[in-house]
């Protein structure tokens, strides 16, 4: 049993209360709440984790979208237009996939621990992230993703992830949760997403897709038209969308899916407020997207917005911290200072609900998630704000009561 103070304590609850000159105590939970003073007279046997003078304590952080099978991208994606990043993905996506060996994956995993992220959702294309996330004492949501256009081919696609999916199935533990993806509605035939629904279905998976990402993508989903057209008919001189995307979301009824993206999507009441949510990627949308999500009409429209990175294939950062300072930049219509309480939600507590996990918020019987971060002197309205935009390593972190060693 252990036992921790703070000078501040960002609860991340829905009204965003802060407390001041809190303790508690925790095991793989926490148990409870109280003053330092209080505690130590009723846990005398509780270990007292030591922590700096102007500490702040928080969840740790949920980045729900990542691929780390891409971290070894640098100068190598190309970016701007959502076509030529597909194609460099191609040409270059077997030679980085090889480059992201375990150590690097899980270098990259303890950076983004150092960062104040206990949960990933992980994206995984090939299986190659399986050993490293596995390996890991990151939570990992792992998210098997399966792709495939020509029919032709869905029986031996079906043979080969079912192998990868089983896998991950066999090492199920609280740190490392099997999970299905979609990769998205133009790369997927309609018989392989069937068959992904009714595997998620049947073992009360998860589900996560890639949704209207691109100018691109709208136009081939809802019209037939444009870049994609062209590309996909070099594949097949027939080509035709597998669905419209009303459809495509439809498909996804009554199944907790998250739904990355989104930035051309405008009819938000096509998504299930009680079973979908979406994941928002601003730095990805600006090296990809040619347009900026409207995040103020999705708050408004009650779905669960939360935050992912996306992979260092469209992003140079896997921090929950830089991501937060994107938003801040990019969504210039918000009030700056309720828009940093509302992002550290959008990195606690709304993807926790989105991923049905105990966590994101510091409560009475929450996993022990969180981290602790070094502050200054602030004046409290100004904290939520001045922490994003300065923090950037975690003091110390806790994954289910356990400290993480950097
Ligand atoms: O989220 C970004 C952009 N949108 C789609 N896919 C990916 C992203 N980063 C990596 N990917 C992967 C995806 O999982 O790249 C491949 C898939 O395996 C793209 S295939 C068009
Ligand atoms: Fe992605």
């Amino acid at each position: 049993m252990f036992l921790i103070s703070c000078k501040k304590m960002f609860v991340c609850d829905e009204k965003f209360s802060i407390l001041e000159n809190q303790a508690f105590v925790f095991e793989e939970k926490i148990l409870e709440f109280g003053t330092l003073k209080n505690l130590q007279k009723k846990y005398p046997h509780a270990k007292r984790i030591q922590s700096p003078q102007n500490s702040l304590i928080l969840p740790a952080f949920i980045n729900t979208h990542t691929h780390l099978e891409f971290s070894a991208n640098s100068y190598t994606l190309h970016f701007g237009d959502f076509l030529s990043w597909v194609k460099s993905v191609m040409n270059s996506r077997q030679n980085l996939s090889q480059k992201a060996k375990d150590e690097l994956i899980l270098n990259t995993l303890k950076k983004m621990q150092r960062t104040g992220t206990g949960t990933i959702g992980e994206i995984s294309s090939f299986g190659s992230d399986f050993q490293a996330c596995l390996q890991s004492d990151m939570r990992v949501i792992f998210f098997n993703e399966i792709l495939g256009v020509n029919q032709a081919l869905n029986s031996s696609k079906k043979d080969e992830f079912f192998k990868r999916f089983q896998k991950s199935l066999d090492f199920q533990n609280e740190l490392f949760i099997p999970a299905l993806s979609v990769h998205s509605a133009y790369s997927t035939n309609l018989e392989l997403i069937e068959w992904i629904l009714a595997l998620a279905q049947k073992h009360g998976l998860l589900l996560s897709t890639h949704f209207l990402e691109s100018r691109a993508e709208n136009a081939w989903l809802r019209h037939g038209k444009g870049g994609f057209k062209k590309w996909l008919k070099t594949l097949d001189k027939n080509a035709k969308p597998f669905c419209h995307p009303k459809i495509f979301t439809e498909l996804f009824k009554g199944q907790r899916t998250l739904f990355t993206h989104c930035v051309h999507l405008n009819e938000f009441e096509w998504l299930d407020l009680k079973y979908h949510s979406i994941t928002h990627c601003a730095f990805s949308n600006r090296l990809l997207s040619q347009k900026t999500f409207d995040l103020k009409k999705a708050l408004k429209s009650g779905l669960n917005v939360h935050l992912g990175t996306d992979g260092l294939s469209s992003n140079i950062s896997l921090s929950m911290l830089d991501e937060m300072r994107t938003n801040l930049l990019i969504h210039r219509d918000f009030e700056l200072k309720n828009f940093a309480k509302k992002l550290l939600l959008m990195a606690t507590f709304y993807p926790a609900k989105a991923l049905d996990l105990n966590l994101g918020s510091l409560q009475t019987g929450k996993s022990a998630d969180f981290s602790v971060f070094e502050i200054e002197d602030c004046d409290e309205e100004q904290l939520p704000l001045q922490f994003i935009l300065h923090a950037k390593e975690v003091k110390k972190l806790f994954i289910k009561g356990k400290e993480c060693k950097f």
